[in-house]
């Protein structure tokens, strides 16, 4: 089996690592030439929690490279199934580069290749779906923590669980065959060590896993803490309630079916990745945009749509934004 990741993030290097390591052919697409370059040459180095570390073997290409891959049925001896992990952050998912996708999805032995989509937050699947009409979409919630120390090393900090399932409705010329590779993609996902499994209430699945990002993300990046520590303050996490509870009311509101045991699956997570920055304070650390806009952003869309407030998505989404034009320094 066959795997194009796109994106050498946490979640890229550790998806791309780990499958790699099972024995699949992998191939990750960066953003930068030096990465893709470094990759190839050294593969990726996956890190377990407790420090052991080995090295897998994979190629690295460069994403401005996509349209240099050959037409569909130039390439003869391809693997029969192929699925390409889309392992970037909404905010850099734009058109230009999900066309490169899609050439990548139309090239090689004539099956249309499934894009696994392993975003945060909602919105993206109906963006990714105009763009590629034609694309058979997987969308992907997963629960594994994972920190990239440098573009070849990544570290897995917690395990989690992964969830699949088939999104809209591209007619296919392979029928059944999408669903068997369905099964095949959770079974190489297991051979890889993580708890996969197919699902067919995705989007209630997609809206619970925004639920914990709607107040991990935007809290750590505003008191500049870690996922473990921002719990571990009672004014925290009294903030951390209060938001939970906001945007869990405003979910189960507009029809979602929202996870009884919703807080302490927030809770949960800052255990497991405690040493973990959210992906939202990294990129205010950074100086990148972030992705507010479709996490809480969301939301505030949601409550807008059912009439009803959000007065606190609306002060953090404001907050971050200041933040992103203003970062603050730690001790300011
Ligand atoms: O998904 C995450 C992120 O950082 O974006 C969490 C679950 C908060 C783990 O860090």
């Amino acid at each position: 089996m066959k795997f194009d990741i796109i994106g050498g993030g946490s979640l890229g290097l550790l998806f791309g690592g780990r499958l790699a390591g099972a024995g699949a052919g992998v191939t990750v697409w960066t953003r930068s030439e030096r990465q893709a370059y470094l990759l190839g040459s050294g593969g990726i180095r996956l890190r377990s929690p407790d420090a052991e570390e080995r090295i897998v073997r994979v190629d690295g290409k460069w994403i401005e490279t996509a349209h240099m891959e050959p037409e569909a049925g130039a390439s003869p001896g391809q693997a029969p199934v192929r699925f390409i992990i889309l392992a970037v952050k909404q905010t850099d998912l734009n058109d230009g580069l999900l066309r490169q996708i899609g050439r990548l999805a139309a090239r090689g032995d004539g099956m249309a290749s499934a894009v696994v989509c392993l975003q945060n937050g909602i919105g993206h699947m109906e963006r990714i779906q105009t763009v590629l009409p034609e694309a058979p979409l997987v969308a992907a919630v997963t629960t594994e923590g994972a920190k990239r120390l440098d573009a070849r090393t990544v570290v897995h900090t917690g395990s989690g669980r992964t969830w699949l399932g088939e999104w809209g409705t591209v007619a296919s010329r392979h029928g059944d065959t999408r669903e068997s590779s369905q099964k095949m993609l959770v079974s190489m996902l297991e051979s890889a060590g993580f708890a996969a499994f197919l699902s067919n209430d995705m989007k209630d699945r997609m809206y619970n896993k925004l639920l914990i990002n709607a107040v991990i993300n935007p809290l750590t990046a505003l008191f500049d803490v870690t996922n473990g520590e921002l719990p571990a303050h009672p004014a925290r996490r009294r903030l951390m309630r209060a938001l939970y509870d906001e945007s869990e009311c405003l979910l189960r509101q507009a029809g979602i079916a929202t996870d009884p045991d919703g807080w302490q699956a927030v809770l949960d997570v800052c255990d497991r990745t405690s040493g973990n920055i959210s992906s939202m304070l990294g990129d205010v650390r950074s100086g990148r945009r972030t992705e507010i806009d479709a996490i809480n952003g969301g939301i505030i869309r949601l409550a807008r749509q059912w009439k009803l407030k959000s007065p606190l998505n609306e002060a953090v989404t404001e907050l971050i934004h200041a933040l992103h034009k203003e970062p603050l320094t730690k001790g300011a």
